[in-house]
């Protein structure tokens, strides 16, 4: 870590988890969706699915108008980019749950949510993780309705883990028993807590540092191809 003039560490790198460095927001994600840039449909909805007793759709506007709230958030990329300090707004992914729970009838043995986009890309969270109150469905990012780089017309927010459990473009939420990987296989974690730093779920975070990091060049291209 650099050190700054008073010797101190550089401000935002402070609160970095380990082993991440500061980055300009970009689109990103595995290589295979940089050629999928989806336009969300008129008028988008969520279907609701998995372990419920009534299996529903859910009108994205109904959903948005109640309980707002800001959040103020890093989002971490598991290849060690950060991007500080972003503003988020939408509701928290609780009180969606909440209006499920009863709605969709949730069987309480649930304890993953398998959350997929509408690029095919998915995440399986752990339900208490979900449950977190800094977790959202966000509709706006730093003052502007999200687009289409960034998960229009909702995409997940959950601050504590790595940003691939932060689901853009999200069409689908599954509630399930068991864990249930997405297409970046086992080489993500199950819980995927930066804290911690979960980035596999085999061999521990540091390993797994310069391996991510040199891949972030070729992955940056490839998105940047896809731009319109
Ligand atoms: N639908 C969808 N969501 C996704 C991804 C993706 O490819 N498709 N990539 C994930 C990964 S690995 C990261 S780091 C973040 C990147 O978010 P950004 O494109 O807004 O920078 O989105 C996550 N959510
Ligand atoms: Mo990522």
């Amino acid at each position: 870590m650099a050190p700054t003039p008073s010797g101190g560490p550089v401000p935002g790198a402070r609160r970095l988890p380990p082993g991440q460095q500061p980055a300009r927001l970009e689109r990103f994600g595995l290589p295979r969706y940089a050629p999928r840039r989806p336009r969300p449909p008129e008028r988008p909805e969520i279907a609701v699915a998995g372990a419920v007793s009534r299996p529903l759709a859910l009108p994205v506007d109904g959903l948005l108008g109640t309980e707002r709230r800001a959040l103020r958030a890093d989002l971490h990329c598991v290849t060690t980019w950060s991007a500080l300090d972003l503003l988020w707004e939408g509701v928290p992914f609780r009180r969606v749950h909440a209006v499920l729970a009863a709605e969709a009838g949730v069987d309480p043995r649930v304890r993953w949510v398998t959350v997929t986009g509408l690029d095919g890309y998915r995440a399986c969270l752990y339900l208490d993780d979900a449950l977190a109150g800094d977790v959202l469905l966000a509709d706006r990012l730093v003052g502007a309705p999200l687009g289409a780089d960034h998960g229009a017309p909702l995409r997940l927010v959950a601050p504590a883990h790595y940003g691939y459990m932060s689901v853009k473009h999200v069409r689908a939420i599954e509630y399930r028993r068991t864990y249930a990987a997405g297409p970046a296989g086992w080489a993500v974690h199950p819980r995927g807590r930066t804290r911690l730093e979960e980035r596999s779920r085999y061999l521990p975070g540091p390993f797994w540092r310069p391996v991510w990091r040199s891949l972030v060049p070729m992955t940056r291209r490839a998105y940047r191809r896809h731009r319109p």
